[in-house]
């Protein structure tokens, strides 16, 4: 049985060597990526039991998908393949400085035909905890709706329920993003935006009064995502500030909110909000950890790892 249910599309990643114009890379390295698949790998590393659901081609990179996931030790009995849509895939362009460039080819994949129907009561089975977030709604109408009623039946079956909004400018209109990503907001328990994305939800409001202004929308934990400002956490008793991980230099962005989440999640699940502060330290460990590899989670730690990073403990 899985403790935490993750939905969403995982696409192949492609990684070019070297920095620089994408169109005069020459040799790329091959890996998977996808936000909830990224928290879902995370969270396995820390030793949680994780189910995995999606679409995927009946293609070769569907199979590299099951195989990764499976050997992260991921649940992926759910999973289900498309005879007829391809698995996504993505490209990252490294300039060299800032969030590497992104370039997706997922229109009509098979994780965008994700529709309510496909819903199975088994997908929640026995699990305490589900984690979405907003890349998925982007996808399709179907893949949205999809969403909020996996999040209406994980409340309605008592589990608690994470959403990362993961703004996706490229997936769709701002209008449409703003509508449906805060539609979302009062199905979920914990919700954890970025700064960035809290500004383009909450308008113009100060850190402070986005927490409050989440709060009222119906979670009961907001934590927002400073980046190299480490994360502030809000719930009904208190505010909570956590310094940031320094480190000495950042290689690849990308994949740094999932660890976050992974590790916040890891520590908040079994401790509930009496341990914001130790959840937001676990979080911004893991995020900064995320920043120092290349791809997603390939840098991502076991639990004992993580425990003596925290300790201050180097090797
Ligand atoms: O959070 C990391 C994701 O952005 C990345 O893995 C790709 O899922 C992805 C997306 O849609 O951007």
């Amino acid at each position: 049985p899985a403790e935490v249910v993750t939905l969403g599309e995982s696409m192949v990643l492609l990684q070019p060597l070297n920095e620089g114009p994408l169109a005069y890379a020459p040799l790329f390295a091959r890996s998977v990526a996808g936000a909830e698949s990224n928290v879902a790998i995370g969270l396995s590393r820390l030793g949680l039991r994780v189910r995995w659901i999606s679409r995927l081609g009946a293609d070769p990179f569907g199979d590299l998908i099951v195989s990764t996931l499976a050997g992260e030790g991921v649940d992926i009995s759910f999973a289900t393949r498309d005879e007829t849509s391809p698995t996504a895939v993505y490209f990252k362009e490294f300039k060299g400085y800032g969030d590497p460039n992104v370039y997706y080819y997922r229109r009509h994949s098979a994780a965008s035909g994700l529709k309510p129907e496909h819903i199975e009561d088994r997908w929640l089975a026995d699990a305490r905890h589900l984690h979405v977030t907003g890349i998925t709604p982007a996808l399709s109408r179907g893949a949205a709706e999809t969403v909020r009623e996996v999040m209406r039946r994980a409340r309605e079956k008592g589990m608690t329920v994470s959403f990362d909004p993961n703004l996706r400018r490229k997936l769709w209109s701002e209008e449409e993003a703003r509508e449906t990503l805060l539609s979302l907001i009062p199905l979920c328990d914990v919700f954890m935006p970025g700064i960035e994305e809290a500004e383009f939800l909450a308008g113009d409001r100060s850190v402070e009064e986005c927490g409050s202004y989440f709060l009222g929308m119906g979670p009961r934990t907001v934590v927002l995502k400073l980046g190299a400002d480490g994360a502030i956490g809000f719930d009904a008793s208190s505010t909570v500030r956590a310094e940031p991980c320094r480190v000495s230099r950042v290689v690849d962005t990308v994949g740094a909110g999932d660890a976050f989440a992974a590790g916040f999640l890891s520590s908040w699940l079994p401790e509930g909000s009496s341990a914001l502060s130790s959840s937001l330290a676990k979080g911004n460990r893991m995020g900064a950890l995320a920043t120092q590899f290349r791809g997603d989670w390939e840098g991502l730690p076991k639990l004992k790892e993580l425990e003596r990073l925290l300790a201050g403990q180097r090797e």
